[in-house]
């Protein structure tokens, strides 16, 4: 049952002449899966409508933040509200101080926050307040980790940059590049070396404790315990990239779900609610050294926007009144299990990882545990299976290198409609 794409492929046609690539931000593209892209009109709940009318199931979930399902009616109320009281001040409000308690609350290892537009200017800051911090030059990432598309961290990046094998960006300049250092991801002894050999160099570690920009990758037992002693010991600031598992993996993000305390912490998607916000946050000492307090410069006209802070706010008070972290994870459960049973019914071999409401279902035979063994997937086996999951009515992120999202919104009867939808769609495309 082919869908109709006919008003998608002509948008696309179209954005092709004004925006590079037809798109604003490259994986949206479909480069990962072939094709053209979809040009989404609306979206509630747990599902997509397109420019043709078609309806999907949705697991992108705008990447993460819409754990409550698209346009939830509170958070659209209190957005709607708040946009009678103007769109933006560029001054500060209380609701920029009730985001930040609330988030404060959540993640004990944060003393002070500072709001931004979006995670990568978190990133970004993150690294140059730590810089400033520690009076150090390098730092530490991991292969396949994603933190935005700041200069020092698009050096063997994930997502897009992993999804369209690209190499380190041009336009980064190669003396920047350098004081970027990579190890693979789950390998303390990697982590170890490089310490002994630089160790007072190094201003920070920046992890993503959870990887969702290679898929789903967790941390093997004992890793981030190991990751937090070797900083420690060199006193580099070890930073939490918690864009994607922040109020996801958990209220108190991964975080709390592993037992361990980063010096600092980003924060997006989620906290925004699907608005664009950013944050982060640390020890007081740290986060001092931020301007005015003290001399490491960061700003944003729209930081704090009270719109965005809204959606965020409301999101998260409905997290915590709902708790509905215990449902995310059996109902991501199930539809991990039944999309291993069809593959494996289908004699497709698949590798399926998760952590709370985050997956991916890789197409290898191995375990995935790292970017090199993230990148042996067979992508275009994957390419075919999203292709036909999409007609069979199911949105999965446009690349093997992505992690999938499940929402509130996603009940037993969408879960198996969706293990219904791969059991054909695995046979039709493999
Ligand atoms: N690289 C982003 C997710 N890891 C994609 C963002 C987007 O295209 O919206």
């Amino acid at each position: 049952m082919n869908k109709n794409h006919t008003q998608s492929t002509t948008l696309f046609e179209r954005a092709k002449q004004v925006i590079p690539g037809g798109v604003n931000s490259p994986v949206r593209a479909f480069r990962g899966v072939g094709g053209t892209p979809l040009f989404i009109t609306s979206a509630k709940g747990a599902m997509l409508t397109d420019a043709d009318g078609n309806t999907f199931i949705d697991y992108v979930g705008s990447w993460g933040p819409m754990i409550l399902g698209h346009a939830h009616d509170e958070v659209i109320a209190a957005v709607q509200q708040a946009a009678t009281r103007g769109t933006s001040y560029g001054a500060p409000t209380e609701l920029e101080i009730q985001l930040a308690e609330e988030v404060i609350q959540a993640f004990p290892s944060i003393e002070k926050l500072r709001l931004t537009s979006s995670g990568t200017e978190a990133t970004m800051s993150a690294l140059r307040v730590a810089r400033g911090f520690t009076g150090r030059s390098k730092i530490v990432k991991f292969e396949g980790c994603y933190h935005g598309h700041g200069d020092s961290l698009l050096v063997r990046a994930g997502s897009g940059v992993a999804t369209l094998g690209l190499p380190d960006s041009p336009g980064v300049l190669a003396e920047v590049a350098a004081s970027t250092i990579t190890v693979p991801f789950n390998d303390a002894v990697a982590l170890e070396q490089v310490f002994d050999e630089v160790g007072d160099q190094i201003a920070a570690v920046i992890i993503e404790p959870v990887v969702g920009n290679m898929g789903c990758v967790p941390p093997r037992e004992g890793y981030l315990e190991a990751v937090r002693a070797i900083t420690e010991r060199h006193g580099a600031v070890l930073i939490f990239d918690e864009v994607m598992t922040g109020f996801r993996v958990s209220y108190g993000g991964a975080q709390q779900l592993y037992g361990i305390t980063p010096d600092m912490t980003c924060l997006g998607k989620i906290i925004g609610g699907g608005l664009p916000v950013g944050a982060f946050g640390g020890r007081r000492e740290i986060m001092d050294v931020v301007a005015p307090v003290g001399p490491v410069y960061q700003a944003g006209t729209l930081s704090g926007n009270p719109l965005a802070v809204t959606a965020g706010l409301t999101t998260l008070r409905l997290l915590k009144s709902l708790n509905p972290y215990p449902q995310l994870e059996s109902a991501t459960a199930k539809l991990v299990e039944g999309l291993a049973e069809a593959a494996s019914k289908a004699g497709v071999k698949t590798v399926s990882n998760r952590v709370g409401s985050m997956f991916t279902s890789f197409f290898t035979a191995e375990p995935v545990h790292d970017w090199t063994t993230a990148s042996r997937s067979d992508r275009d086996a994957f390419g075919r299976f999203f292709h036909a999951m999409l007609d069979e009515g199911v949105y999965l992120a446009p690349s093997q290198f992505e992690a999938g999202f499940v929402s509130i919104e996603h009940t037993d009867e969408i879960i198996e409609r969706t293990i219904q939808a791969a059991q054909q769609a695995i046979l039709i495309a493999l």
